[in-house]
């Protein structure tokens, strides 16, 4: 047995409250080594008077890595709280009992040893890791307000440019983009079905993408201002729509007073200790690129010199980030806020700042942007869900970049699935482009049946699709400024196809959901000769199964047509999926289901 493989620990994604009373508990082993697991337990008070220890429950093989298997069961405890272990059995024979002291024989003495077991001493409803129900519901929508629409060209910046009028937008333009362009716009997006805006940066700040904030109480005069975005939230609330905003809390522009205030008075401002400065007074050597100087004394966002970093341990600065985390909330009711660069700023902040939101919005969603594992973030305290890039890049890297093998996708998805816990997955932000990568498309190459293809992939997984505006009407665009180009408004640029297979597809998606949120994934074809890919996610009552062609020959299977498919048709009792085209059926396990 290899049990250097083996990996449990309590309190994690490895064992935790999953709904009320109802616990999940997972193990880690070598891949292909363990033939069977049980789970043995009881209550940690009960040991020595019943031989609970006896009795055992078998765990499920469920996901699996190139390295891994993991192996999982879910079950609840008569007085919520247990002790538990695991009877491993591995395929060259050997069994072993594995507790918190690690492996040892399976002898009735090891057994009886009630420290030996993993102990979960309560199971706490205020500890449970909870996100709001309508979360899972969600569609969301990312708007970049300064490209979305111009819809009052009374407030359009000095120099802005005609709407569209460059290919490619440079890092400084302005377009006039603006809150009444997206309130002009917004039965287009109840059109395309989606039920929730994530708004880019919409307070006062100097540059285009507003990320550089000098007022966080203010709305930038550019976008409107407050009357008219209480408007946009009421507007998008009365047609079902959630509104998250952007918080720039690692840093704040170098334009806000509380910046200035520290270059004026060095150490004596009263601002001295809201950031993190080395040496009075505080500057820079400025380069040919104005977003970049390594010769900083004091820290910033990456090298730019034009976002110091705020020091979230001060205590002041704790109470007037807290107060415009709530202000909003309050104010204007907005449901949501997505935290920019938010593993750079401290876990007792934002253990505050959930406490603040959560208190005054119980049903609020925060959402962390963090491209890389977020464990330690997503325990429950701190935020809901991170913006899933490690998910996305997984389906990316084998229908985009090519760089990864079929098997090699599954796992990765599959890994991603294992850091956290069920519920977080079912929230997780599926974001495949935005304001910061290239789009959609261009990573295509512009094959807009393979951007097709991803994005079904992508929306019929666990966690939440975002669209990038624009994706609906098939722009394209490099990098980061590339990707912000002007919405097209104009009929004959519209890809009138994408947006009707979008809408579809986001159809879909709402429709089967609760398959998705609530069932387990399970692979069940994957030819990397033929590129056929089949999995399901199946609950009790209901399998989802979707098959994609990811190859280059059509794939003729003994199937009918689903409840969704793409570049496909039938003849007798077979489909035939071409390139690029997908299936997705709706299988019904049960027809007891009433009873
Ligand atoms: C400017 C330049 C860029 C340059 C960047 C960093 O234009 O070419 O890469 O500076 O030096 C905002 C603006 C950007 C602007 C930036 C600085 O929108 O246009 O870019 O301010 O002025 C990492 C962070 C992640 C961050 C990205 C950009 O982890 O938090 O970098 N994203 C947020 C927002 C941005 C915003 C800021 C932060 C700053 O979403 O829009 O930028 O407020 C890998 C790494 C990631 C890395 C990612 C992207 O995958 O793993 O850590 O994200 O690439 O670079
Ligand atoms: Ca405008």
């Amino acid at each position: 047995m290899n049990t250097a493989a083996i990996l449990h620990r309590p309190e994690s994604e490895y064992a935790y409250l999953y709904k009320k009373d109802l616990m999940h508990i997972r193990i880690r082993t070598g891949r292909g080594d363990i033939k069977h697991v049980e789970l043995i337990h009881g209550d940690p008070y009960q040991l020595d008077q019943t031989e609970w220890f006896k009795q055992s429950n078998h765990m499920t093989k469920g996901l699996t890595t190139s390295t891994h298997d993991y192996w999982e069961i879910e079950l609840t405890a008569p007085f919520r709280r247990l002790s538990y272990a695991f009877k491993i059995e591995a395929y060259d024979g050997s069994i072993l009992f594995f507790g918190e002291h690690g492996f040892s024989e399976y002898t009735d003495k090891n057994l009886k040893a009630a420290n030996n077991y993993f102990r979960l001493p309560y199971f706490h409803e205020a500890d449970r890791f909870t996100a709001p129900d309508w979360v899972k519901e969600t569609v969301w929508y990312q708007i970049f307000p300064e490209r979305f629409a111009n819809g009052d060209l009374t407030n359009d910046p000095e120099g802005t440019l005609a709407w569209g009028s460059k290919e490619h937008p440079d890092r400084e333009d302005f377009f006039g983009g603006d809150l009444q362009g997206v309130i002009d716009h917004l039965d287009h997006l109840v059109e395309l079905g989606i039920n929730g805006i994530y708004f880019c940066p919409i307070f006062k700040a100097h540059s285009n993408h507003k990320y550089d904030t000098i007022d966080y109480l203010e709305i930038d005069p550019d976008f409107g201002d407050k009357a008219l975005f209480k408007q946009l939230v009421d507007e998008c609330h009365q047609r079902g729509i959630k509104v998250m905003l952007d918080a720039v809390f690692n840093h704040m522009g170098d334009v806000s007073p509380q910046w200035q205030d520290v270059i004026a008075h060095g150490a004596d401002s009263p601002f001295a200790d809201w950031f993190h400065i080395h040496d009075f007074p505080v500057s820079y050597t400025e380069t040919e690129d104005f977003e970049f100087s390594e010769d900083i004394n004091y820290d910033t966002f990456a090298f730019t010199p034009h976002m110091p970093k705020l020091n979230t341990a001060n205590k002041e600065v704790q109470e007037y980030l807290l107060t415009i985390g709530k202000y909003w909330i309050e104010e204007f009711n907005i449901d949501a806020w997505r935290l920019d660069v938010a593993n750079e700023v401290d876990h007792r902040f934002w253990k505050k700042f959930y406490d603040a939101c959560t208190t005054i919005k119980p049903d609020i969603y925060i959402l962390g942007e963090i491209w890389h594992s977020s464990q330690r973030w997503l325990e429950g305290d701190e935020f809901h869900a991170v913006m899933n890039y490690p998910f996305t890049d997984a389906i990316t890297a084998y229908f985009l970049h090519k760089t990864v093998s079929l098997p090699r996708m599954m796992e990765n998805i599959n890994a991603q699935l294992m850091l956290y816990r069920e519920q977080t997955n079912q929230v997780m932000f599926n974001v495949l482009d935005s304001h910061d990568t290239p789009r959609l498309l261009t990573l295509a190459e512009n094959n807009k049946e393979l951007m097709k293809q991803v994005l079904a992939f992508t929306y019929l997984q666990k966690g939440l699709p975002c669209l990038y505006y624009g994706d609906e009407f098939g722009m394209n665009g490099a990098g980061d400024p590339d990707c912000r180009k002007c919405m097209v408004w104009e009929k004959e640029q519209q890809d009138t196809d994408m947006f009707n297979f979008i809408k579809t597809l986001i159809a879909t998606r709402k429709a089967y959901q609760p398959i998705l949120s609530e069932g387990k994934l399970i692979w069940t074809k994957a030819d990397e000769t033929t590129g056929l890919i089949e999995y399901c996610y199946q609950t009790p009552h209901h399998t989802l199964r979707a098959t994609f062609n990811s190859g280059n020959n059509a794939i003729t299977l003994n199937e009918s047509t689903g409840v969704l498919s793409y570049l496909t048709h039938t003849t007798d009792h077979t489909l035939t999926i071409e390139p690029f085209g997908f299936n997705v059926s709706l299988i019904n396990e049960r027809t007891d289901e009433e009873s």
